[in-house]
């Protein structure tokens, strides 16, 4: 046996900690471009999706839809920016292209637009009207344009093409671009046609601060490649200021679509490979960027996260029955997302007259009003600051002084620290603000927590991980008191502190509706009377005891693999039905169901033909509750859902609950 001498132990336990203690160095040294930084503060920014998809009521399209399917009645784009603007969000992002291909403006490259829809006889252009009103309220612009594209799947120009040497953009008779720009390279049809329809968007609407780029694909294993790298180079010459997201190298997604940021974001990332080679891919997983993740990091790069979540139960507007996000839901997924090292892209969905639905109008107007009340007023203001120690040059005042580029630091090379606060009074609040000064220091505070002073003694009201750009400590009760500390436990060497706010915001209630009491009492006389199967703790019944935080779960595969599952219930007695809905479990991402079909019965024991089939377009990502409404109202006392098919990946099925939309 060949022993190591514990002289070598030690050297090599030595290198290993001086190893993590230079890449935690760097990571601390890690800080957003300017382009990155002027996105962060931003902050909250809104989402439309508007298209055939609206006039169909599906989440995605098939790409062979008829144009003339798009024809809303009495559009008012300035409407939708009124709305993102009565919220407080700073810049709109427009599908201008989502994944069935329909192009809201009239390209040049397509025969598939608003140019072949009934909208103003063809004569209009919602990219040009959406940028035209941002522009006139004082409001940025992005533009999301799907890379997965089921139109020039049906036209035949996406999948595996031949490469040819191309020069984009391909001239276009009788139309001068605004841009002298040629990008040559070796493209195939489809990479050619996305690239001339990023050159026309960007020269012909821009300056837009955004390019969005989906990860979600209807149709995947086209061997259809993107040529990302070309795509970038274009976006940066014709739009320097826009920050590429998703599949981009700007900003990632948050990793889900209903508000929720990790409780530590890290916007510093470790890639495989430097940047510049490395292919972007959506980053789900829990930790990202904690000590632990950098250890063995080869590249380290500043890629924030962003929040997108639709307000609508569903991206596109589908009808009147579909339930929209209330003011409590908004601003906790604000708090969250905002507060949790992101930025907010809240999305609205115009309906079918174009127009923004009166219930999201209100629902915006209202939370701007209430972020407004809010945040008008540091209750900070006043206050004397004491720091643990303090770096030469930068004072602990300079974290309440209001001002962007000034900020307090702790001496170099101490980790964590102490900050003090006494108000001239005894105040009540129930936020505490955090921001560090990431565009001079990066991020680097792992640890803290907050505490306040009663009777005489120190008390932690909250604590948290990460901070970063911003975050909120959403306190459960407001709390008064004339003296508040924020101790800084565990850090990346050195601290920084850009500002400290304590705000009031008026308690409004619970927020979020997962319990919904009022089904629960209705659901009292169902009954399971036939379930697939079940995992013992996830029985059937879960599915209807009204209380979302409990599941079905058909058995773990091990003891029955395959679909179909199904679940059967006696309502009581018969009912007037326009429909079912389905809430998927709500704690882990599946396994949901993705194809359906329900079943109707008198008896219960005979079902026949199926009432009505189809799919949950966008579950995985948006595992909210589903509406499935009946062809027109139907009686029974009976019904049945079936999973058929589950999304790619999972063969069991889990439903949170099932409910009924009466008559
Ligand atoms: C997703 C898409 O599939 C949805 O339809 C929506 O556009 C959302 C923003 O991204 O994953």
């Amino acid at each position: 046996m060949y022993y190591i001498p514990i002289c070598l132990w030690i050297v090599l336990i030595m290198t290993s900690l001086c190893q993590a203690q230079d890449i935690l160095r760097q990571a601390a040294a890690v800080r957003p471009d300017p382009r990155q930084y002027e996105w962060q503060k931003l902050e909250f920014t809104c989402f439309i999706h508007f298209g055939p998809n609206t006039f169909s009521g599906r989440e995605w399209g098939t790409g062979t839809e008829d144009p003339k399917s798009f024809d809303p009645t009495s559009i008012d784009v300035e409407q939708w920016v009124k709305t993102a603007q009565s919220a407080g969000a700073k810049m709109v992002v427009l599908v201008a292209k989502h994944h069935d291909g329909f192009c809201m403006w009239p390209s040049r490259y397509s025969s598939h637009t608003v140019r072949e829809s009934a909208y103003k006889q063809g004569k209009g252009d919602i990219v040009k009207e959406l940028v035209d009103a941002c522009r006139k309220h004082g409001l940025k612009v992005g533009i999301y344009l799907s890379p997965a594209d089921l139109n020039a799947i049906h036209q035949g120009f996406y999948g595996k093409t031949e490469k040819k040497r191309r020069v984009i953009p391909t001239p276009v008779e009788g139309w001068t671009p605004k841009s002298d720009l040629k990008m040559e390279g070796d493209y195939d049809d489809y990479n050619t046609y996305f690239m001339n329809q990023l050159f026309e968007t960007l020269t012909e609407y821009g300056p837009f601060h955004q390019v969005w780029f989906d990860g979600a694909n209807p149709k995947p294993g086209t061997g259809q490649e993107y040529d990302y790298q070309d795509w970038y180079k274009l976006i940066r010459a014709l739009a320097p200021a826009a920050c590429i997201f998703g599949k981009g190298p700007d900003v990632r997604w948050v990793g889900n679509e209903h508000g929720g940021s990790r409780d530590a974001e890290w916007s510093v990332i470790p890639l495989p490979k430097p940047a510049e080679n490395h292919t972007w891919e959506d980053m789900t997983a829990k930790d990202l960027g904690s000590r632990d993740r950098l250890k063995n990091a080869k590249y380290l790069r500043w890629y924030p996260a962003e929040t997108d979540v639709p307000i609508r139960h569903g991206w596109f507007y589908r009808d009147d029955h579909q339930k929209s996000r209330n003011v409590n839901e908004l601003l906790d997924i604000y708090y969250r997302a905002v507060g949790g090292n992101s930025l907010l892209l809240l999305n609205i969905s115009p309906d079918r007259r174009g127009l923004i639905p009166d219930r999201d109008v209100k629902t915006m107007a209202e939370l701007g009003d209430v972020l407004r009340e809010t945040f008008a007023k540091n209750l900070a203001d006043g206050a004397k600051a004491k720091a643990s120690a303090t770096r030469k040059g930068f004072p602990i005042a300079h974290a309440l002084d209001g001002k962007g580029d000034t900020y307090w630091m702790s001496p170099e090379d101490v980790e964590g620290g102490e900050v003090t606060l006494a108000l001239p009074e005894s105040r009540t609040f129930n936020i505490v603000s955090l921001q560090e000064a990431i565009l001079q220091q990066g991020q680097r505070v792992e640890k803290f927590a907050v505490d306040m002073w009663q009777d005489n003694g120190w008390k932690e009201i909250g604590h948290g991980q990460t901070i970063g750009y911003r975050k909120f400590i959403v306190l459960p009760e407001p709390v008064t008191t004339d003296r508040v500390r924020i101790r800084f436990i565990e850090s990346r060497f050195s601290i920084s502190l850009k500002s400290l706010g304590l705000f009031y915001q008026i308690p409004r209630g619970k927020s979020g509706v997962k319990v919904d009491s009022a089904s629960a009492e209705m659901k009292k006389p169902w009954k399971v009377i036939d379930a697939s199967s079940f995992e013992p703790g996830f029985e059937p019944e879960k599915a209807i005891d009204g209380n979302a935080d409990t599941y079905w779960h058909t058995q773990y595969r091990q003891h029955k693999p395959h679909p179909p599952h199904w679940i059967a219930i006696d309502l009581g007695s018969h009912q007037k039905l326009r429909g079912l809905t389905y809430l998927p479990r709500q704690d882990e991402p599946g396994p949901h169901i993705f194809k359906y079909e329900v079943y109707v019965s008198d008896n219960g024991t005979d079902w026949n033909e199926p009432l009505i089939e189809g799919q949950f377009d966008n579950i995985v990502n948006n595992p909210v509750e589903q509406q499935i409404l009946f062809e027109k109202i139907v009686e029974t006392r009976y019904v049945k859902l079936m999973s058929i098919e589950p999304p790619p990946g999972s063969v069991e099925a889990s439903v949170g609950e099932v409910g009924i939309i009466k008559e």
